[in-house]
């Protein structure tokens, strides 16, 4: 037995320390890790995978810690990840501190890791998810990804998750933000945190509203000949069709948060009745094969030429003397 597979073992009998020796070797990309992946692959597919995001501050943290707590009072093992593609430094390491000062603190049920970027965020998304892919092989029931509401990464990375849950808050002056960065179209739950503040009804109304209008733009899921068109009839047509909520939470005191635990229990079910689970379980892996498939293959094409010859391809585009469809075949199939 190598000892990749030593360290496979060690994972899959419930090893902690060694779960976090292999997530770094899969984070560096260290040799051996790939084939560690590949061994754990058909050991995947128990982890409930939700995704929580949402503009800085609006207490993403605070909220995972508590929804943390409500799982583990209801039986269930959690694992964390908390990815702060921005900054290298901050983000992951706060909720890390943050949790370590808790009752979560020593418990085996609880396994957390932050992840910055490292490099392109294509690069990010392949190694969140081949992160994900060791926690869910680990048996843990569900695996919760924090990441910072910041646009396209966001997007990609809740392509992970099953249920997306995006969280606000009042008086962030962030409503206007969250529909900027398009992530309401990604929200699954919607959480306004720090309902013991005030505007709390407001940010709610403005949520509300916003929602109503998307949805009667929305085409649903993987059926997407059904197009509800603006002014259409109602959507109780559509058999996919699932009405986004809108929970109120105070996290700082673990409010609402086993409403959450609930609600994100019944979108769960909703998924699996509707067979909407089965059509995102295929576009996670679509979506995956493609953007793996054009980094490895880009990266190959790098590796093989040189670096002058990329670069005297650039200045011909700029001088206007080659068109980027000539520049690619030349690339391809050389001069
Ligand atoms: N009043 C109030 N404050 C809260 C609540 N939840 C979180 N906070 C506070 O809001 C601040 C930010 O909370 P975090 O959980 O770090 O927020 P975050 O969204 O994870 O922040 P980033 O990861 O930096 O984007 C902290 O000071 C929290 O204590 C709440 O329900 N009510
Ligand atoms: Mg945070």
């Amino acid at each position: 037995m190598t000892a990749d597979h030593t360290l496979v073992q060690s994972v899959l009998g419930g090893d902690r320390r060694a779960l976090a020796r292999l997530i770094t070797r899969v984070e560096n990309q260290a040799p051996g890790a790939f084939d560690a992946v590949s061994l754990l692959y058909p050991h995947t597919g128990h982890a409930y995978l939700v995704g929580i995001t949402g503009a800085p501050g609006t207490g993403k943290s605070t909220v995972v810690n508590a929804y943390t707590r409500s799982l583990r009072a209801a039986g269930f093992t959690v694992a964390i990840v908390a990815v702060d593609p921005s900054s290298p430094f901050s983000g992951g390491a706060v909720l890390g501190d943050r949790i370590r000062m808790t009752e979560l603190a020593g418990d085996r049920g609880v396994f957390i890791r932050s992840m910055a970027s490292r490099g392109s965020l294509g690069g990010l998304a392949a190694a969140i998810g081949d992160v994900v892919r060791v926690l869910d092989a680990a048996g843990f029931d569900y695996v919760l990804i924090e990441t910072v509401g910041a646009g396209q990464s966001e997007v990609d990375i809740a392509r992970m998750a099953y249920t997306t849950v995006v969280v606000d808050a009042p008086g962030m002056g962030d409503d206007v933000q969250a529909i900027k960065a398009g992530i309401l179209e990604i929200a699954d739950i919607l959480v306004v945190n720090k309902a013991d503040r005030p505007g709390v009804k407001n940010t709610v109304r403005t949520l509300r509203a916003m929602l109503d209008l998307g949805h009667r733009l929305r085409t649903v899921g993987h059926h997407s000949a059904v197009v509800i068109q603006p002014g259409a009839p109602p959507a109780e047509q559509v058999y996919d069709f699932w009405d986004v909520p809108i929970l109120e939470t105070i996290a700082t005191e673990a409010a609402g948060l086993d409403t959450l635990r609930e609600v994100v229990e019944q979108h769960r079910a909703h998924l699996q009745e509707s067979g909407t689970l089965a059509d995102r379980e295929r576009e996670r892996v679509v979506s995956e094969l493609s953007t793996r498939l054009r980094d490895t293959l880009l990266a190959r094409l790098l590796d093989q030429r040189a670096p002058d010859v990329i670069e005297d391809v650039i200045r011909r585009m700029v001088a206007r003397e080659l068109d980027p469809g000539s520049a690619v075949r030349e690339l391809i199939n050389g001069r």
